[in-house]
Parts: structure tokens; C-alpha cells; sequence
């Protein structure tokens, strides 16, 4: 069986390098991305040219602009990060089917069962980083080793634009400080360098039983990690089957309208959740439990495939005005849509008239407010005067 290769791939100033490609003026500059210093605003990130002066992510925003006086601030755009990254991860697909997201801009990919179509991991590698560079005109570094925890020292061994292969996971541990090692906190590197460890090397002096007995289930980890192993194999993500919600009411509704609310918010934040992955649903299901813990579901097909609330809750309310006889109460009710694809292979021609065109430009207005000022933003005419709605329901995807 061929040896695990993995490729780490991380972009350079993830946020930073977003913002500077959409606005020309900002090239070069010392930015940083983050919050207002009078609002006690924190950095995201920094651009290369701001590191300079030691602005470093999570720094507080006036601690940066006292370091670096001539700082440009610009407040995150979580939005269109989040767009990058879909596109990012898309990219990674085309190499291996086998692709882990860590965070917004950084993935791992186990490459063993394509080395041979590719011509090698560091090909591989390379193809990744023109891809992104042609495809998003932005930079990322890649590391490549045998496992998870050496391709992400790997990648952040030379950034920006780094390709590391570590071939010599003994030599290439030996030099590092037990600081840089991933995962390993501050108080762990206070505690081991109180009894002299600072290097791997030194580290690969303590005996298991000597590790587990200070540190625990974390021993066992520092002792694989100064030995260069890993076994955690990477977990591509699958996309979701459903996207739902439910709720069940603190005491028992009978009041269609009351009903018909639920429906309509859940949906509402339903659909937010596919649009931000990409996602339109083509199926529908509602979910009626009552008092006797009788529980109906059913299902519709929609003539399209859609992510918008309005669409999901017409349909909901059909099944529930179907299904429901309007007068034994109901004690939880729940939409999930199902059937779900890539927004982007859904041909242009299922949003042909001009009122799927304007919904979905409220959507993506809708979405962009919510992305600034957070989930309770926003409610719905028909929703205000109401107490708690079913925002506290129970999330199940
Ligand atoms: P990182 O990959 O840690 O940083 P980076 O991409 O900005 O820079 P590097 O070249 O060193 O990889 O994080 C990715 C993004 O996550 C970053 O651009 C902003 C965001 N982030 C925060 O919002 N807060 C934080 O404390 C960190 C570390 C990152
Ligand atoms: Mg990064």
C-alpha cells in the first residue's frame, strides 16, 4: 500500500490579501483587518507589509495603531471571505475527493490516491498554488509530509508563496522550537521549558510514561508529535443531506397563524444557511409531533431547486394546511429542505423571471445585513410583536 502523502494549504494574510486585491489604492499598504480601536475592535489579520511593525492577528486594534501609526484599518467582509473560501475548497477538489476544511482558508488533502494521475504531491502542490493565483489572484503556501501535523508546520515553515516538502521528518523537527509545534499552548511550553525542553529534540528525551504522567492524554500527543507522528487521517467533509430546523413549543399551539410564523422564520434562516454554503434545495418536508407524541412528516417536491425562504414556506404552509386538521394543538413543528445541490450546477434557466431575480436580490441584501449585525437583526414585518420565536427551536442538519 502506498505511504499517506498530505498537502496542507493555507492562504497568505487570508483577509488582508482579499481586501488589497479588490481595492487597488490598498497594494502595498501596512492594513490590517479588524475593528474599530474606539469600539475596543481587535485585528483579524494584518497584511505582510504590517507585520512589519509587529501588528499580529487578535492584537487589540489601538495597540496595532500605536506600533504602526500609519495603519489602514478595514472592517471585515465575512461574506466574501466566505465566497473565497467555497472557491478555494473547490479548487483543492479537483485533486482528491479527500479534502478537510480547517477554517475559512486553510485545508488539508490527502493526495496518496492521485500522486500518480498528478505526477506527485509536490506537482500537486504547485498546480494548487497557480490555480489560486490564476482562478482567486491571491497566494497561499502549501506543505507537503506524511501526515496532518507535518504539512501544516510544512506550510507555515516559508510564507507567503512557501512550498515545503518535508521528505526528513527527523531532520526537519530537530531544529524546531516545542513553541512552533501545532497545537502545543503556552502553558504546555512554560511547563516544559520550566524542566529545560525547548526543542523537539529535547523533548524526544522524555519517556511516555514521563509525558503521560505530567500532561495525560496530552503526553501521549507531545510524545508522537517529537517522533513526527500523526495518526489522525484526514475527514473529507461531506456536504449536508438536509438542512433543517424544528421546534418544540413550550406548551402546546392550536393558532394556524401562530404556526404559520414558526414556519415562515424557520425557513427564513434555513435558506440563509444553504445560500451561505452555495446550496438550493428541491425538497421540502414538514414535521408535525403532537401532544400523544404522534408524529406526521411529509414531503413536496418543488418544480426547482431554490434558497429562498419565501419559496421553502410556501411550501411548508401547503403541507401544513394538507396535513394539519386546524384543531388538535401541536406540541413541535419542523421544516428541513432535502434533495440539496451546488447552486452553481443549476443551470441559470430555473431563475428565469424577474421575480426569482428580485428575491434573490433581497436575499443576498438580507444576507449581507445579517452578516453585519448578526442573526436577531432582522425580523420579518409579520413576525414583530411576537414574543420568542423559534430562533431557540433545535438546528438539525
Ligand atoms: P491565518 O491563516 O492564521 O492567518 P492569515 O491567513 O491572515 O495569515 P498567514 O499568511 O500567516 O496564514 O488565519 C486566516 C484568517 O482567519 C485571517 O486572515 C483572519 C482570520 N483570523 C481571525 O479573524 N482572528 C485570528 O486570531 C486569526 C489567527 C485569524
Ligand atoms: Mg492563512
Amino acid at each position: 500500500m502506498a505511504s499517506t502523502v498530505i498537502v496542507h494549504v493555507d492562504m497568505d494574510a487570508f483577509f488582508a490579501s482579499v481586501e488589497q486585491r479588490d481595492n487597488p489604492a490598498l497594494r502595498g499598504a501596512p492594513l490590517a483587518v479588524g475593528g474599530k480601536a474606539e469600539e475596543r475592535g481587535v485585528i483579524a489579520t494584518a497584511s505582510y507589509e504590517a507585520r512589519k511593525f509587529g501588528v499580529r492577528s487578535a492584537m487589540p486594534t489601538a495597540t496595532a495603531l500605536r506600533l504602526c501609526p500609519g495603519l489602514v484599518l478595514v472592517p471585515p467582509d465575512h461574506k466574501k471571505y466566505a465566497l473565497v473560501s467555497d472557491r478555494l475548497m473547490g479548487i483543492l477538489r479537483r485533486y482528491t475527493p479527500v479534502i478537510e476544511p480547517v477554517s475559512l482558508d486553510e485545508a488539508f488533502m490527502d493526495v496518496t490516491g492521485s500522486l500518480k494521475l498528478f505526477g506527485g504531491a509536490e506537482a500537486i502542490g504547485k498546480m494548487v498554488q497557480a490555480d489560486i493565483k490564476s482562478q482567486l489572484n491571491l497566494t497561499a503556501s502549501v506543505g507537503i509530509g506524511p501526515n496532518k501535523f507535518i504539512a501544516k508546520l510544512a506550510s507555515d515553515w516559508k510564507k507567503p508563496e512557501g512550498l515545503t516538502v518535508v521528505g526528513d521528518v527527523e531532520g526537519f523537527l530537530a531544529g524546531l522550537t516545542i513553541s512552533s509545534l501545532w497545537g502545543v499552548g503556552p502553558q504546555t511550553v512554560e511547563k516544559l521549558e520550566r524542566i529545560g525542553i525547548k526543542t523537539v529534540t529535547d523533548l524526544k528525551g522524555l519517556s511516555l510514561q514521563y509525558l503521560t504522567g505530567c500532561f495525560g492524554v496530552a503526553g501521549e500527543r507531545l510524545y508522537q508529535m517529537a517522533r513526527g507522528i500523526d495518526p489522525r487521517p484526514v475527514i473529507p467533509q461531506r456536504r449536508a443531506k438536509s438542512v433543517g430546523r424544528e421546534i418544540t413549543f413550550p406548551s402546546d399551539i392550536n393558532d394556524r397563524q401562530v404556526l404559520l410564523d414558526t414556519l415562515l422564520d424557520m425557513s427564513d434562516y434555513i435558506c440563509r444557511v444553504l445560500r451561505r454554503q452555495g446550496l438550493v434545495c428541491q425538497g421540502v418536508t414538514l414535521k408535525i409531533k403532537y401532544p400523544d407524541l404522534k408524529t406526521v412528516t411529509r414531503a413536496i417536491t418543488l418544480s426547482g431547486h431554490t434558497s429562498d425562504g419565501i419559496s421553502v414556506y410556501k411550501a411548508a404552509e401547503a403541507l401544513l394546511d394538507s396535513n394539519w386538521n386546524k384543531v388538535t394543538p401541536v406540541r413541535l413543528i419542523g421544516v428541513s429542505t432535502s434533495r440539496l445541490a451546488d447552486r452553481e450546477t443549476i443551470p441559470e434557466a430555473l431563475f428565469p423571471d424577474r421575480q426569482k431575480d428580485r428575491s434573490r436580490k433581497l436575499n443576498s441584501a438580507l444576507d449581507d445585513l445579517l452578516d453585519r449585525f448578526g442573526e436577531n437583526a432582522l425580523v420579518r414585518g409579520r413576525l414583530l410583536g411576537r414574543g420568542s420565536g423559534p430562533g431557540e427551536g433545535v438546528g438539525k442538519e
